[in-house]
């Protein structure tokens, strides 16, 4: 057995944690969970995450220590292994500050820029006031990271868990419909976070595969119809 169970599914929230397990070179067993067979909804899953959403971790090397929301494992995962979250007080509560940031406002805004586009219009669920809103608001907040990197290569002084966090959801910026070619600092983080291996090894768990959200195939709306089919609107 590895020292820790790892069930995802290929998503931003995924990726954070598998980034992270990667770079931290921890070992670990990934579960992929389908969402079209409602697998993160079985009583055993339940029993591990009440909400029915991934990620989860279970560290066996500490007793079996179950742990959900991608935010609380980053920091997990950081402080077990002493690195990607800085010792200084004040450092520390910058990273986590950014940490915050991600899954109290890039998460859910650029989540529903996603669900209202790629999940609820496929089905003929098209409202444009909530797509209009939540676009707009997520290319705000995209704004906001692109400004924070204009002086400074990563979110806070090193690479760390803020950057972790953020990076899978701005990256799918496309999947989004949000338009970032304006913004620079943001388009040269991406390359930075890109030309890691861990990164890359990261964004392909569970499949093997890059993801669909990230790529430049002109045409995705295979990938949208197939997406919108494993959700519920
Ligand atoms: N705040 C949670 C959000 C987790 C979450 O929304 N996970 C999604 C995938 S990105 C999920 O499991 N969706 C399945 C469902 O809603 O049934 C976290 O950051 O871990």
């Amino acid at each position: 057995m590895t020292d820790l169970t790892f069930y995802t599914a290929p998503t931003a929230n995924g990726y954070k944690v598998s980034i992270a397990l990667e770079e931290l070179s921890l070992e670990y067993s990934a579960r992929y969970l389908k969402f079209e067979k409602n697998e993160q909804k079985t009583e055993e899953f339940l029993s591990l995450n009440p909400n029915g959403r991934i990620p989860v971790i279970v560290d066996h090397s500490s007793n079996d220590f179950v742990l959900s929301e991608s935010g609380a494992i980053l920091i997990y995962l950081a402080e077990k292994s002493g690195r990607l979250i800085p010792r200084n007080d004040h450092l520390r509560f910058e990273v986590l500050q950014w940490v915050m940031f991600q899954m109290s406002a890039v998460g859910p805004m650029m989540g529903q820029a996603m669900f209202f586009q790629r999940i609820a219009a496929p089905k003929g669920i098209v409202d444009d006031y909530a797509i209009g809103r939540y676009v707009k608001e997520s290319r705000r907040l995209l704004e906001i990271i692109d400004h924070r990197l204009s002086d400074r290569e990563y979110i806070c002084d090193e690479f760390s868990i803020a950057d972790i966090a953020i990076f899978p959801w701005a990256r799918a910026y496309r999947w989004g419909n949000i338009e970032v070619s304006d913004l620079k600092f943001l388009s040269r983080w991406f390359e930075l976070m890109e030309d890691k291996d861990s990164v890359q090894r990261g964004i392909r768990v569970p499949t093997g595969e890059y993801p669909v959200a990230y790529s430049d195939v002109a045409d995705l709306s295979d990938a949208t119809r197939r997406n919108s089919e494993k959700y519920e609107a």
